[in-house]
């Protein structure tokens, strides 16, 4: 049996839900609320110590990391619509893809997305509420970034991680420019991956990501958007979340 503990269809909880939907893998969806901060609660941190989604139970044990996630399912369901290519050089540039968009281009993302949703979050509760919250988070550079983000990145740190999704957001192009998938001819974990991030780049990114400027990585987001599996998951996700929630 599968559980995949997410926020639900956008960001790192993204990549391994896709990659379930597409190897058409069923499982038991557990939608935990980043408003109530249930990351941070006591039952969850048994789940991932680490106090953050996403994370997959399979047959009782516990696999974190996103990306980890999407290729473990790869090596337990081969069978199913592989999404990691036969051929290990195109693999290799998978990796490179995948490596990428978790030590670069979902940081600078992250941040300013932190900025903008996490600190007026964080800023409606007392300087009390927020501290008792910040306790429970297990790692310090977690307790940091909440703090920062609460207090407001300062405006060098939002230039410098600006510049990076700039940076992102031309090197995506280029290759998309070049090629209709990131890492080889085909579909794989690489376009998954960094779709988790981009999608959504149109409108929290208007200026960077538009159809004039970018129009291969639009093109290619439409195209992840438009693939069954995807709308399969968006769909069902805003069922089962209500539910959920
Ligand atoms: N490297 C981890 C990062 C996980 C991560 O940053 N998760 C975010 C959501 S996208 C989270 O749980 N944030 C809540 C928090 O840190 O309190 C992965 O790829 O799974």
């Amino acid at each position: 049996m599968l559980t995949l503990y997410s926020f639900g269809p956008a960001a790192n909880s993204l990549k391994p839900m896709l990659a379930l939907y597409e190897k058409q893998l069923e499982f038991v969806p557990r939608f935990l609320d980043p408003v109530k901060f249930e990351q941070h609660e006591e039952w969850y941190k048994k789940i991932n110590p680490r106090g953050q989604v996403p994370a997959l139970e399979h047959d009782g044990r516990i696999i974190t990391e996103s990306t980890v996630i999407c290729e473990y399912l790869e090596d337990v369901f081969p069978q199913q619509n592989p999404l990691r290519p036969r051929d290990p050089f195109d693999t290799a540039q998978m990796r490179i893809w995948t490596k990428w968009v978790d030590e670069y281009f979902c940081w600078c993302v992250s941040t300013l997305a932190w900025e903008r949703l996490i600190g007026p979050m964080a800023r409606k509760l007392s300087d009390e509420e927020f501290e008792a919250k910040v306790k429970r988070i297990p790692v310090p550079e977690q307790q940091a970034k909440w703090r920062s983000a609460r207090a407001g990145f300062s405006k060098q740190v939002l230039e410098e991680e600006l510049r990076k999704v700039r940076t992102s957001v031309e090197k995506l192009e280029s290759r998309l420019g070049e090629s209709e998938w990131l890492a080889c001819s085909h579909y794989t974990l690489a376009d998954i991956c960094n779709f988790a991030i981009a999608n959504g780049m149109e409108r929290t990114f208007p200026e960077l990501v538009n159809a004039s400027a970018t129009p291969h990585l639009v093109a290619w987001i439409r195209r992840i958007n438009e693939r069954p599996a995807a709308q399969k998951m968006f769909a069902n996700a805003k069922r089962e979340q209500f539910i959920t929630n």
